[in-house]
């Protein structure tokens, strides 16, 4: 089953969206299997990040996501990257189609509020980078033969 790494991102948090936002995924049918509240050190948003070292929002970027707390959550499902992807919407908020979180909740790409894994081999590796092996829970959902065909 595909992993994907979801963060609630500080702003989020701060406006008091992470209801709002883990409803979205939950009400979309993906499974949690790993859900936890902390503040990113700058040594794993530095990790998390690493593709955009070196780019001129880098710096910004990683203090964005050391600023405060966030909610990173693991979630399972068919096609669960690309899935969470949509829900999440375009990067630029401004880019990104109502009825998706950036596009209903955000106006702005340095605050974006939500960040997803955008390939089914990231998202095991993110959320390995988030999670011991300890804090993950597989489980039989009950409405799973609901949900997955
Ligand atoms: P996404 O978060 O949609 O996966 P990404 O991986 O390309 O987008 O970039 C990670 C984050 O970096 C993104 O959520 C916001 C920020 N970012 C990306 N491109 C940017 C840019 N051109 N200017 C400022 N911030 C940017
Ligand atoms: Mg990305």
């Amino acid at each position: 089953m595909e992993r994907t790494l979801i963060i609630v991102k500080p702003d989020a948090v701060q406006r008091g969206l992470t209801g709002e936002i883990i409803r979205r995924f939950e009400v979309r049918g993906l499974r949690i299997i790993g859900m936890k509240f902390l503040q990113v050190s700058r040594e794993l948003a530095e990790k998390h990040y690493d593709v955009h070292q070196g780019k001129p929002f880098f710096e910004g970027l990683v203090k964005y996501i050391t600023s405060s707390p966030v909610v990173v959550i693991a979630l399972e499902g068919t096609n669960a990257v690309a899935a969470a992807r949509k829900t999440i919407g375009a990067t630029r908020p401004n880019e990104a189609e109502a009825g998706t979180i950036r596009g209903d909740l955000a106006l702005e790409i340095g605050r974006n509020l939500v960040h997803g894994s955008d390939s089914v081999e990231n998202g095991q590796i993110e959320v390995a980078n988030f999670f011991s092996a300890g804090e993950l829970v597989s489980w039989p959902r009950n409405t799973d033969p609901w949900i997955f065909e």
